[in-house]
């Protein structure tokens, strides 16, 4: 019996593989290049040059609980001309693949964690002249800001399945990865805190991608047991919205309101603000458009005056989650920029916002 179950109930792990069933296609997003192969196989990237894919389990996980996960992985054929390897992800936002060639998939995708099994060597990144097995963060490729490694593997560009295992303990706060029967990467150290600003929930997957030469990569679910994260009551910033942030665009926040003809914020309003804040500690570079209207019921000029405290509270409440006062620049529009008619209440309910834009402070 499997230590994991004498220290937890088994009704609270999510179990496939193991004499039960295999984890299931319909539970992943597949994204980029990324297709179902059978059962419990997907093609990360066909053997073609600048191809990307990656899948991404639906839900998030919580790393305040133990996983162990196991995969069959192939990396193609091409030991001498074959590239660039695949990488197991995890990421608080973002459901998508990062860049390709060296970036394998995982660069640009932050905050994350990355076990990379890269197979091509790129001189300025530190790679080692042989196939190596590395513990990365933040969409970084380059080893100089590696967390451990980078350590050489034997070849594993030679057509066959090799049996990938990654194993977190949250007690230990031990990270293992074990390729072929063999521990390769063993990595201790405070994962939510460090990496992930202490939110332990995440979503996992796995990236791959070719560059100027390629190989096929694929993998297969052996076993997978790990805790979903409980999903909470608390409306949250979707991934969606922060990546449109991170993009520049200008978005609205679901659960944000006030008191009515008052720059009180109400209680709901608190954990959706509560995430942008910690998007903005991810982003530290960045400053944040607040941006008060309102609709056309009373007079302009005091609509004008409550749209800019109603920005200045919401400022306020983000200055109270440690952002610096200079990366917020609450503005108030009063009614000049309605987005839907004032001649229904549904209308109204829409043009009363906040609207939110993450840029770079002009120097
Ligand atoms: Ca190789
Ligand atoms: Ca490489």
């Amino acid at each position: 019996m499997k230590l994991f179950y004498l220290l937890f109930p088994l009704s609270l792990f999510f179990v496939s593989g193991l004499g039960a069933q295999k984890a299931k296609i319909a539970d992943f997003r597949l994204a980029g290049e990324a297709i179902a192969n059978g059962d419990n196989c997907i093609q990360l990237t066909p053997d073609r040059e600048w191809a990307s894919g990656s899948i991404w389990y639906k839900d998030a996980i919580d790393l305040n609980a133990p996983f162990e996960m196991e995969f069959k992985a192939v990396f193609g054929c091409k030991d001498r001309n074959g590239a660039d390897g695949i990488v197991f992800v995890f990421h608080p936002h973002a459901r998508r693949t990062g860049y390709q060639g060296e970036g394998m998939g995982f660069a640009g995708l932050e905050p994350s964690l990355g076990i990379e099994i890269d197979t091509w060597i790129n001189e300025h990144l530190g790679d080692p002249l042989e196939d190596h097995v590395a513990l990365l963060r933040d969409g970084y490729v380059n080893h100089s800001f590696n967390l451990k490694g980078p350590l050489a593997i034997p070849n594993v560009e030679d057509c066959r399945e090799h049996l990938l295992k990654v194993i977190w303990s949250p007690a230990g706060k031990q990270l293992r990865v074990v390729l072929d029967g063999k521990t390769v990467l063993d990595y201790k150290g405070d994962i939510v805190n460090k990496i992930f600003h202490g939110n332990s929930k995440v979503y996992w997957g796995v990236t791959s991608a070719t560059g100027a030469y390629s190989n096929r990569h694929a993998i297969c679910f052996e076993k997978l047991e790990f805790t979903k994260a409980e999903t909470s009551a608390t409306p949250e910033l979707s991934g969606k919205k922060a990546e449109a942030l991170l993009r520049g665009e200008i978005i609205t926040l679901n659960n944000l309101q006030f008191e009515s003809g008052s720059a009180s914020l109400l209680p709901l309003s608190k954990a959706e603000l509560s995430q942008l804040a910690l998007l903005m500690k991810h982003h530290p570079g960045l400053s944040l458009d607040i941006f008060g209207h309102t609709d056309n019921v009373g007079a302009a000029g005091a609509n004008l005056l409550l749209s800019q405290r109603r920005s200045e509270a919401v400022a306020d409440y983000l200055a109270g989650q440690g952002i610096p006062r200079h990366r917020l620049n609450p503005r108030g529009f009063g009614e000049t920029y309605p987005i839907a008619s004032n001649d229904t209440p549904a209308g109204r309910l829409k043009n009363r916002r906040v609207a939110f834009r993450l840029s770079r402070p002009i120097p």
